[in-house]
């Protein structure tokens, strides 16, 4: 029995130490992981640095987005990757600027994934550390091999294989057909024998169009938008069938939190990462009969009324699961702002005394701030820096390794270029932030931002958006350099003050550029 128990002693040290050197046991992994905070991304659309109440707005008012500040860290000085949506959310997720891949501008309707699905992303890091991860809401990252996507099929590749395990999404965006949510590989609702056809070249079918039959549209565009009418509405791109799978435009964001409050319910043995990406404040502005008229200045006001009910309803979500002391919320946007993007929607007509720029020059699309300076607000669970104030240099580019320190993951792989680990400054800890920064504009050229200055690369290009938003592109055959502590609304070009300056900026682009 001595021999007995010394194979027993014997075999419990081997099984130990077996322990040690293997991963942790699934269960053991798991009450790990339940110690991980949830974290919670807002990323909104075209929403601008002075268009919510915490950013100093006056005309309107954002009660629970302000209180995410006043309980969190405001960011006076945050960036995304690009005045578009497409980039930006390239640069979110794959910790690198856009502009390394060709074909990352405003993708189409019907485009192919524009993400490698070998490539390390930030839901698939987050994914090793234990995450449960889902996108709920706008995608516009492309779907499907490089004939795209199969509406009536299997839509794949997408965001199931770049590292979200759910996704419900808006598959481009609200004014480019198709008008319905693809959850997973398919079309929600769609009925077998009324499958969706899809065109961004010629008419398919003999649904009505804006160009046709303007008498049958409720809202009218301005620019574009005239191609197949759904809900009243004529989009950019040309569709027919799925008629049971239509969204309803003045239910979508109830829809995306009704499936945001799903997934979190769902993720309750496992810490998770949910991307909630509005279709707000985005064109079509159509806001639900609830906000209808209520900011005075029409449906684009009212959309930001409805933005700040989808933050109240995730937060209080939160709190009711008793998951809010556990789970970082963050908030920000994907380009700045535009008024009239393409819809007779009296944006301009009734912005009053609102800045969506915050005086910041040009806007969505524009290679000044107003294009890609952004609202980012950070609540930490535990109080962090709760109520202040961070002037560092920050970029959403950072997110991955940021987050990927946060959640304990010890290597991130070398194909992500770009991002670093600025977690600190996300902390607050840290009041300096990036040294630099690199922003990208509609039609390519690049600004570098260094300390207190910012070059813009010169370009032979419109000075205004073309299609008539009123913006200035920010695009001139000479360099710019501005001092941006100096002069943040970018008003005098130092260029020929100080062409050495200009000499060393544009020297120190070219060198990312080559990486
Ligand atoms: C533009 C559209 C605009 C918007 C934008 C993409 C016209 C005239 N304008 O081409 O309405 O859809 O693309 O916006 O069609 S983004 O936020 O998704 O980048
Ligand atoms: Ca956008």
């Amino acid at each position: 029995s001595f021999f007995f128990y010394c194979l027993c002693a014997l075999l419990v040290v081997v099984g130990c130490k077996d322990n040690a050197a293997t991963p942790k046991t699934e269960d053991t992994a798991r009450s790990e992981d339940s110690k991980k905070s949830n974290i919670v991304f807002i990323y909104t659309d075209d929403l601008g640095y002075g268009d919510i109440s915490a950013y100093g707005a006056t005309e309107i008012s954002t009660p629970a987005i302000d209180a995410l500040a006043d309980e969190g860290i405001l960011f006076n000085n945050a960036y995304a990757t690009a005045a578009t949506c497409t980039p930006s959310r390239y640069s979110l997720l794959t910790g690198d600027y856009a502009w390394r891949k060709k074909g990352t501008g405003v993708a189409a309707g019907d485009e192919a994934l524009l993400i490698d699905t070998k490539r390390t992303t930030l839901p698939g890091v987050l994914k090793t550390a234990g995450y449960k991860t889902g996108i709920v809401g706008k995608w516009h990252l492309g779907l499907g091999d490089e004939m795209g996507p199969d509406w009536n099929g299997k839509i794949s590749p997408g965001p199931l294989e770049v590292g979200f395990d759910y996704a419900y999404m808006i598959p481009a965006t609200g004014d480019r057909v198709p008008c319905v949510f693809v959850e997973n590989h398919h079309v929600v609702n769609l009925d077998p024998n009324d499958p969706i056809s899809v065109n961004y070249k010629e008419k398919v079918g003999d649904w009505p169009t804006g160009k046709e039959n303007p008498e049958l549209l409720t809202m009218k565009p301005s620019q574009g938008h005239n191609h197949t009418i759904v809900n009243g509405i004529s989009r950019i791109g040309y569709m027919e069938g799925g008629k049971t799978a239509l969204w309803d435009d003045e239910t979508i964001p109830m829809e995306l939190v009704n499936k945001s409050k799903i997934f979190i319910n769902s993720s309750k043995d496992q810490p998770f990462f949910l991307l909630l990406s509005t279709h707000d404040i985005h064109v079509p502005r159509v806001a639900n009969s609830m906000f209808q008229g209520k900011s005075g200045m029409g449906p684009r006001g009212d959309v930001i009324l409805q933005l700040d009910w989808t933050v109240n309803e995730i937060v209080n979500t939160l709190k009711e699961k008793n998951l809010l002391d556990n789970t970082i919320v963050i908030f920000s946007s994907d380009n700045g702002p535009v008024v009239d993007d393409g819809y007779q929607d009296q944006a301009r007509e009734l912005l009053g005394n609102h800045q969506p720029s915050g005086g910041l020059r040009g806007g969505k699309y524009s290679a000044y701030d107003g294009g890609s300076k952004v609202p980012l607000i950070i609540r930490w669970p535990d109080g962090t820096g709760k109520g202040t104030v961070s002037d560092a240099l920050v970029s959403q580019v950072d997110f991955l390794r940021s987050l990927a320190a946060l959640a304990g993951v010890e290597k991130v792989y070398d194909d992500v270029v770009d991002s670093q680990n600025t977690l600190d400054v996300f902390l607050g800890d840290n009041t300096a932030g990036r040294t630099s920064l690199i922003q990208e504009s509609f039609m390519g050229p690049l600004s570098y931002i260094e300390g207190e200055w910012k070059y813009i690369e010169p370009l032979d290009g419109p000075t205004l958006v073309p299609w008539g938003p009123i913006i200035e592109t920010g695009f001139q055959l000479e360099p710019q350099l501005f001092h941006l502590k100096n002069d943040p609304n970018e008003q005098e070009n130092l260029a020929s003050e100080y062409p050495e300056r200009v000499e060393e900026l544009k020297t120190k682009l070219a060198d990312f550029k080559k990486h």
